[in-house]
This record gives structure tokens, sequence and C-alpha cells, in this order.
């Protein structure tokens, strides 16, 4: 009784003191209703990458690529079908593993992807793709050069870069013609990209008059590789073409320089990084490496897209960041097109985009390759990639 007449005689107190203060509580004022904007239509991007193992910074690369064109793209408001187009990009790591990239490519599909952009490597690009095509769903590789990934008929599969027989007929011939080596050892990390292209650069090379005294083979998660290096010092070749990663290729030309070989290192557009140099130390001077495409600051776009990469990501594209960017970009053009982000709609819309990217024009031919097929051969030189000549291309 005693405490229920002291909780009265409290509250009594403070309603007064309240109310003498003209601290009467009222009831909050109507807010002004927003103005009504366009509602947004969320669509969903899938982007596949080894974003964790020996190649992460390449993944990351990549994803990064994506990732600024699905912000540019939320900042520019893109109306589709009365909506304002709002992207999400859904990440998805591969390990670089085949088995990996089918299981994360499902995984999108359940996730119900508009498109995918990927995945990074031909080993993980080609089994994906059927799971794309069966699903209906587009999927532009930013990096997978291995030309089976458009050969198999899929209505689904695009890449906006050129393929290995481009690049790796191109690379023989230069190692052939202009680096004038008459004897050519060559190295493959027997995946999907590193075989391929390595078969390619020996068609050429041989052709262009070369002569292949070694063929020789590791993985892609090897690091030590003197046993091969030393057979094939004894073959005194002019060149050794490695047909992998930065991430092996740079221990690798380490090595070869270790034992004493003064070929020529020559790799594709896997080695063709800031990372190989990283790598490599002072065995990248004079290494030589292609690139397919123009090179990307030469071209109009292309200098403005490093300074802003840097900026949001405080580190230097490594290879593929421009073309992810312009994959992204190529979607939503034929979303554009086709007034609509369903797959099916869309997806036409694609194969007949003519997009001025990062990258230079885009268009495909009916396979999905790019019609251009340049092929920009670089030199290391002071610890930086400078772009020699650019072969070939439309
Ligand atoms: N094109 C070089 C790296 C990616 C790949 O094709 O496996």
């Amino acid at each position: 009784m005693y405490a229920h007449l002291k909780a009265f005689s409290l509250a009594a107190v403070l309603t007064l003191a309240l109310v003498g203060c003209g601290k009467e509580e009222q009831a909050p004022a109507p807010k002004a209703a927003a103005p009504a904007g366009p509602p947004e239509m969320l669509v969903k991007i899938g982007n596949v990458a080894p974003t964790t193992g020996p190649i992460a910074h390449l993944g990351k690369d990549n994803e990064n690529g994506a990732k600024m064109a699905v912000d540019d793209v939320n900042a520019m408001k893109v109306m589709i079908d009365g909506k304002v187009l709002k992207l999400e990009l859904v990440p998805e790591d591969d390990q670089a593993d085949p088995k990996q990239g089918t299981i994360v490519a499902q995984k999108l599909v359940d996730a119900k992807v508009a498109a995918v952009v990927g995945h990074l490597n031909s080993g993980t690009t080609i089994p994906a793709s059927k799971i794309y095509s069966d699903a209906g769903i587009p999927q532009i590789s930013p990096s997978a050069t291995n030309p089976k990934y458009t050969e198999q008929g899929f209505k689904t599969a695009f890449r906006v870069v050129a393929n290995d027989i481009q690049q790796g007929g191109t690379v023989g011939t230069y190692i052939a013609k202009d680096m004038g080596a008459k004897k050519v050892a060559i190295i493959d990390d027997r995946t999907a990209y590193g075989q391929g292209v390595a078969d390619e650069v020996e068609k050429a090379a041989k052709a262009a008059g070369a002569q292949v005294v070694a063929r020789e083979f590791t993985n892609d998660k090897a690091t030590d590789f003197k046993a091969i290096l030393t057979k094939i010092k004894g073959k005194n070749p002019d060149a050794i073409f490695y047909g992998g990663m930065d991430a092996t290729g740079g221990p690798m030309a380490k090595q070869a320089k270790d034992l004493g070989i003064n070929s020529k290192f020559v790799m594709a557009d896997g080695g063709c990084s800031p990372e190989f140099i990283k790598l490599a130390g002072d065995a990248a001077e004079g290494f030589i490496c292609s690139i397919p495409g123009a090179p990307v600051d030469k071209l109009a776009k292309g200098e403005e897209f490093k300074k802003r990469y840097k900026e949001k990501f405080g580190t230097d594209v490594q290879i593929y960041s421009p073309n992810a960017y312009d994959a992204v970009m190529v979607i939503v053009e034929a979303m554009k097109k086709a007034n609509s982000a369903d797959p099916a709609k869309f997806l036409p819309e694609i194969s007949k985009v003519s997009y001025d990217g990062i990258t230079g024009k885009i268009t495909f031919d009916e396979k999905g390759d790019l019609n251009s097929g340049a092929i920009t051969m670089y030199e290391a030189k002071d610890g930086k990639l400078e772009a020699v000549t650019t072969l070939g291309g439309k």
C-alpha cells in the first residue's frame, strides 16, 4: 500500500513538472509523403572467378571490374520497362577448379541470376557453360580464351576477349618471325587454357619456320620447375613459351634465370600481368607476353578506367577487369534494347549488340566470339609491361 502511494505521488510530481515546463506529450505531426519516383527493378548478375588460391589476384581483378560496372549502372538510373534498373552482383568463387565451377554455376542458376559474367578460366568456363545453356542464362566470359567454349553451339555463350586460335597463332608467329627464334621450347600447365594456347603457339611457330625442340608440362599448382627447365637447358632454345598463369609463370622465369638459362621467356595473357613482374623479380626484364585487344590505356576510355579503378580499389588493373566491366555493360545494353531483364527476352539482343567499351568496339560473330581479334604484344622493361605492337584484328 505504502509502495503504491509512493509510486502514485512520484508520477503526479513528474506530470506536474512536465506541464509546468510546457512539455506535455503531443501526437507527432504527420510527415509529408515523399514524392513517389519510378519503382526499382532488382536484377541479379552472377560473377564467377577464383577469388581464393594462387590466382586470387586475377579473380579479384575480374570481380572488381564487374563491381565497378554494376555501381556505374546503378548510378545511371537506367530505365527498363518503366522501372529503374538496380543491379546486384552475386560473386562466386570457383577456385579455378572445373568441378567447383559447375557447382557455383548451378548455385547461380538456383539464385535466379539474369546473366553471368565469367568464369575467368577456360577450364571452368567450358563445363559451366552447359549449365547456363540448359537454364537459358546468358554467360559472358571476360577472359576465357580456349576456342572450345564458343564451339559447343550454345546460344548463351559469349566472350569479350579474342580466342586462343587468334592469340596462340599470333604469339607463335611473333616468336619465330619478329623475335627470330629458331629453336623454341614449349611448356604448359595441362589446363584447358595452358595446353590449348601452347598447342596453338607450337603450330604457328612451326608454320613460321621455327623448330620446337622440347615440349614439357607441369600443373597449375606447381612451385618447382627445375627438373623441366634443366632438361630444356640442354636443348639451348632461343625462346621458352609457357602456357599457364602468372602464379606459376613468375617463379618459372625466376628459376630459369637461376639455372643460367638465357632464352627469352614468353607467355600469353595468363602471364601478362604486374603480378608476373613481382613474382619473377629481375628475371622479368625482357619478358614477352600478349593480351588480346588493343592496349587499354591507348583507347578512348582506358586511361580514365585505370585511374578510377585505382581510386576505387586501391590497386592496379591486373589483366581482365576492363573486360569484366564491358561484359556487364553489354548485358545492360541488351536489356535496354529488349526493354526487359528477362533472359529469354534480352539474350537475342546480346548477339546484335554494338557497344563501344573500355576495351574497344564489341560486336559478336555467330558463335559468340568477338569480331575483332587484335592481339597486343608486350615487353617488360624496367619493371613495367610496355605495349610493343598490336597485330591482327579488324
Ligand atoms: N585467357 C587466359 C586465362 C584464362 C583462361 O582462358 O583460362
